[in-house]
């Protein structure tokens, strides 16, 4: 077998013969100026040994870059056999192709400092586009405005969710949400993960997301346009729990799937949520979790949302553990998507975790269990990977409980593991034969978000270079050389199985939604035309029949959403891109550079000294605490400092702790969000004060270990005295 060439296997396989694109094959929209940059080239052809590859300009053909393609390497997902070229080399912006000889020339591409702006709006504007309850104005969806459609106002509790204060046939309403997928039903599991990775997205990459403008109609209200949109459906997900007993319905859906119409004209069936299930409050809990640590900020936009969303997770965490094993499945008459679960400690796992650290309850770090949880790529189905994820992302700021060293050797053993795969892959993706399910694409965007976070924990480059892989192949770098995002790159998807894009009248599809992409198990064959090809990675249809491979949803783009972000953020150098500079982007750039490669009782000593010595000389009169892992290291109160100051010293550390930025950092972050940050929710203010003066002491590679805290003058002065020792004390050169 392994010697037939592709044409057989494919009449071997009794269906039309797949097309695997013949030209060389690139991400057709293109990479950062540093990124890691590879083509696939097909070697079906007869190559000499050390053939070689040119990338030429693509105006004009002239070459810029010439390099050897490594030896031929065969690839059993799509059953080729192929050759990588490794152009990272090429830096210079421009609009380039890639040449090889026996081989068309590769789609153009770009290099540039801003090569995921466009496509990152668009993939975050797919999920205004799904949402139900709204209509859709043309001066925000363009050619695909609509009229509303479901706004769920009145529900109906179906039987399976019967309770005494609420029988079967109660009327509810559950309004707002995103149609899950290209159906129109919303779902709380795929909910969980698609509103969690938009929301882990804006906390790992803020400034990214300060300048992304997605122009829906929250756009401009102070409030980052990602938190907006998902705040569309945690709203609705708040109105799926039950008030009296805190459980969680799994889903809002008719009976059955509507035609492929759009949805004013799907409105007719009866709609139900369907029972509580054990998975459906945990994936609940853990979204409240994490949402009511993001939208803290928020108050004015959203008043007592936090505090609300916070109180929701603890209550549906009461339920679970009242009810640990409700597993969910379609009543008879129910046969809408399942999203049935057969494990729910993943999930168990991740709202422990979410809730520790919103929290800082040491029951729910016990509740989690580390030491049994094992980390896998996320998925609806296993979303333990982002228990890993957020505590990685929080490990400076949690109490002393937590394992640090057990949180870093998860996330770098899956990240080593995945970049393992890739470097051994033919293709260069972290994916292996067994990886294609259904949602194939989203599984190579889920490995991706694993391996950014390796990389954010250790810096490592392969990490960010396999991830820059799987968005490549998503992009066009695989077996079909097409672009799987519609609207963008390379003959993009032109009829997923979405019902607006088949329902409305406009041409092109809705832009910006990645599709589920090749998985060998064809669950929809019978209601499509023959597949090109049994092989997993060439088991897809162009073809709005095709639900099992070409359909779209929310938690396969949200992990398109975070990767475009991540990538635009973490590639070297592409920072240079135009941001307006406010006063928190100048207090972040501070706690990132003042940083220490390690800090002893010695460093304590000086830097407290020099302090004093410093409002001495401005004669003011400060009192200044140095603390590391609960210890105190330095404490000096000048003379005439009053007894308060202990008070604000304490109450503006417990910030820093909490949050692991500066006390001024909060404080600027709730001030730009027009929230009042002498009342913060989520934060005692008896515990807790947003002033500035307290700045978190970061030992590099190990995260925050304790705080340096001035109290005593204004609190933007306090923040300026404690940068300015630490520059000098660092050795840090220009502007702060
Ligand atoms: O992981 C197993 C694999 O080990 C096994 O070898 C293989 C063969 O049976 O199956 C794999 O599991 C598949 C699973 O997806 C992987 O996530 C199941 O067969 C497959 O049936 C399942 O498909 C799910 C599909 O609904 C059907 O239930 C998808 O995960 C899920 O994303 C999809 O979600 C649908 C909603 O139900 C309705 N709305 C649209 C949405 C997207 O298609
Ligand atoms: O349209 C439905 C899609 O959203 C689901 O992912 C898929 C699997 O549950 O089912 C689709 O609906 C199809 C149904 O399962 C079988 N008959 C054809 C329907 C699509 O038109």
């Amino acid at each position: 077998m392994r010697r037939l060439s592709l044409s057989l296997l494919c009449l071997a396989a009794g269906a039309a013969c797949a097309q695997t694109d013949p030209s060389v094959k690139v991400n057709g929209i293109g990479f950062l100026p540093d990124a890691h940059k590879l083509a696939v080239v097909p070697a079906g052809v007869p190559t000499s040994a050390g053939a070689r590859f040119e990338v030429v300009e693509d105006a004009g053909g002239k070459p810029v870059l010439a390099g050897a393609l490594a030896a031929p390497q065969r690839w059993d997902p799509s059953g080729e056999t192929v050759r990588i070229a490794d152009f990272s080399a090429l830096r210079k912006p421009g609009r380039y192709r890639i040449k090889a000889e026996g081989a068309p020339p590769s789609a153009p591409f770009t290099v540039g400092a801003d090569s995921y702006r466009a496509l990152g709006t668009a993939a975050l504007k797919a999920f205004y586009f799904n949402r139900t309850a709204l209509a859709l104005a043309p001066k925000h969806a363009g050619a695909w405005a609509r009229p509303a459609g479901h706004p769920d106002e009145r529900v109906l509790v179906h039987a399976s969710a019967a309770s005494s204060a609420r029988p079967a046939g109660t009327v509810i309403a559950s309004s707002k949400g995103w149609y899950d997928a290209g159906d129109y039903n919303k779902y709380i599991p795929s909910s969980a993960i698609s509103t969690y990775t938009l929301l882990a997205a804006y906390e790992h990459f803020p400034r990214w997301f300060d300048a992304l403008e997605a122009n829906i109609p929250e756009s401009g209200n102070g409030v980052p346009d990602v938190v907006d949109e998902a705040m569309w459906n945690l709203e609705w997900m708040l109105s799926m729990q039950d008030p009296a007993d805190g459980g969680v319905y799994h889903k809002l859906t008719n009976l059955t799937f509507d035609a492929m119409v759009m949805p004013h004209q799907a409105m007719k069936a009866p709609r139900y949520v369907v029972a509580k299930s054990t998975s459906a409050a945990l994936n609940f809990a853990a979204t409240m979790a994490v949402a009511s640590r993001v939208l803290a900020p928020y108050q004015k936009q959203y008043p007592g949302m936090a505090a609300r969303m916070l109180a929701a997770a603890e209550r549906a965490w009461e339920w679970a553990a009242a009810h640990p094993a409700l597993l969910f499945k379609n009543p008879p008459d129910v046969v809408t998507g399942e999203y049935g679960d057969a494990r729910v400690d993943d999930e168990r796992a991740w709202a422990a975790a979410e809730l520790y650290i919103s929290t800082g309850k040491d029951g729910y770090y016990t509740a989690l269990q580390p030491e049994t949880v094992s980390n896998t790529y996320p998925a609806w189905d296993d979303v333990r990977g982002l228990a890993w994820v957020s505590l990685a992302h929080h490990r400076a700021r949690l109490t002393p409980l937590a394992d640090r060293g057990l949180i870093a050797a998860r996330v770098d053993g899956l990240a080593a593991r995945l970049a393992q795969e890739w470097k051994s892959s033919g293709y260069r993706v972290p994916m292996r034969g067994a990886d294609f399910v259904w949602g194939s694409n989203a599984v190579m965007l889920n490995q991706a978000l694993m391996l950014v976070q390796g990389h954010r924990l250790n810096g490592k480059p392969e990490y960010l270079a396999a991830a820059q892989s799987a968005l490549d192949y998503v992009l066009g770098r695989n077996a079909f050389g097409r672009s799987f995002v519609t609207g963008f790159g390379v003959h993009p998807p032109l009829h997923p199985h979405h019902r607006p894009s088949q329902g409305d009248t406009v041409a092109a599809p809705v832009p910006g939604w990645v599709v589920g992409g090749p998985q060998p198990f064809q669950q929809d064959k019978a209601e499509c035309p023959p597949y090109p090809s049994a092989l997993p990675a060439l088991s897809w249809l162009d073809h709005v029949c095709s639900y099992a491979s070409n359909e779209v949803a929310i938690n396969w783009n949200a992990p398109l959403v975070y990767l475009t972000a991540a990538l635009s953020e973490l590639t070297p150098q592409a920072n240079a891109m135009t941001h307006t500079t406010t006063p928190l982007d100048a207090v972040r750039r501070q706690e990132q550079l003042l940083q220490f490669d390690s800090f002893s009782n010695k460093a304590a000593l000086d830097i407290g000294l020099e302090l004093v010595e410093r409002a001495r000389a401005r004669k003011a009169v400060v009192s200044v605490e140095i603390a590391r892992n609960g210890q105190t290291l330095f404490a000096h109160g000048m003379d005439g400092a009053p007894p308060d100051h202990a008070h604000w010293i304490r109450r503006k550390s417990n910030l820093v702790n909490r949050t692991g930025h500066s006390s001024y950092y909060t404080h600027l972050e709730v001030v730009q969000n027009g929230g009042d940050y002498e009342a913060i929710p989520t934060f005692d203010a008896r515990e807790y004060a947003a002033h500035g003066g307290a700045f978190p002491v970061v030992v590099k590679g190990t995260g925050q270990v304790g705080t340096i805290t001035v109290s005593g003058l204004p609190g933007p002065e306090d923040h300026a005295l404690v940068v300015g020792v630490l520059k000098d004390y660092l050795a840090i050169k220009g502007e702060l």
